[in-house]
């Protein structure tokens, strides 16, 4: 199966751009980890951007977070995507039909198509809103992630709902490049022999290593369950990174390279057993 292939391996077999760039990033810089930057100053978020970089393959924006939001921002985050070799994905999480998507996603003060390799959506309203996406970000050659599971607890994210987000990506598995999940989705609601070798990409979120949760419902895993017990392919760590000091570079520093070697372990033995 899939996920006990190498990401580069995979790469080869990947027909959308994005997806496939992803995974030869992943090998190339040996590297599963994705930071999330969920800074409110655009000065910190470039600076953290700047630090963690040689340590990740994808950096994970909220782009609405930011305070005094001008098109620079986005340049220099381009900039430093060259200057690093990481991918960038938008956590927009779209939500409305297909016709609002598009707009939401191409157009506004954020223009998120015209330079977020990957963003994601809620597959509540069906596939209306991957065809809306897709109209704007398939010819871009972007991927869209869908939300199958949230970290959450009480989450309503499960059962039946999981099934059919991943029938969804399966009917549109062009632009639909994997999913924002818990654990491996592949052959998930298939017929028996169907979707054999379907490779779906596995973005994980609540990842930590020294606390369980947060106040607010947040729920934290290892690296290690993540990736080799869930079968898992990037992780995607926050506050576990960025921390409480934003000033503290070098701490910020030296978790991203924590976080990438736990990440890359996991896989190693992954792969290996
Ligand atoms: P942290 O590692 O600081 O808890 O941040 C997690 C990040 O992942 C946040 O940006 C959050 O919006 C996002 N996220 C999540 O935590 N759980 C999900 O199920 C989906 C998410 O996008």
């Amino acid at each position: 199966t899939a996920y006990k292939r190498s990401y580069g391996d995979r790469a080869k077999a990947q027909s959308n751009p994005a997806a496939r760039a992803l995974l030869e990033t992943m090998e190339r810089k040996k590297t599963n980890l994705c930071v999330s930057v969920d800074t409110v100053k655009p000065a910190d978020f470039l600076a953290i951007i700047d630090a963690v970089g040689p340590y990740i393959c994808l950096i994970k924006t909220h782009i609405d977070i930011l305070e005094d939001f001008e098109w620079s921002i986005i340049e220099r985050l381009e900039e430093l995507a060259k200057k690093h070799d990481f991918l960038i994905f938008e956590d927009r999480k779209f939500a409305d039909i297909g016709n609002t998507v598009a707009m939401q996603y191409a157009a506004g003060v954020y223009k998120i198509a015209s330079w977020a390799h990957i963003t994601n959506a809620h597959p509540v309203p069906g596939p209306s809103i991957v065809k809306g996406l897709s109209s704007i970000g398939f010819p871009l050659q972007r991927g869209l992630l869908l939300l199958a599971e949230m970290s959450t607890a009480g989450a309503l994210t499960k059962g039946t709902y999981t099934e059919e987000a991943v029938q969804m990506a399966r009917v549109h598995n062009d632009f639909v490049i994997g999913f924002i999940a818990q654990r491996r989705m592949n052959g998930i609601g298939a017929a028996p022999g169907e979707a054999q070798d379907e490779d779906f990409i596995i973005l994980t979120p609540g990842v930590g290593l020294e606390a369980k949760g947060d106040a607010m419902g947040q729920q934290y895993r290892t690296p290690r369950e993540v990736v080799l017990e869930s079968g898992c392919d990037v992780i995607i760590v926050g506050r576990g990174v960025y921390g409480k000091d934003l000033s503290d570079i070098d701490g910020i520093r030296a978790r991203a390279e924590r976080y990438r070697g736990e990440g890359w372990s996991a896989y190693l033995e992954r792969i290996a057993s």
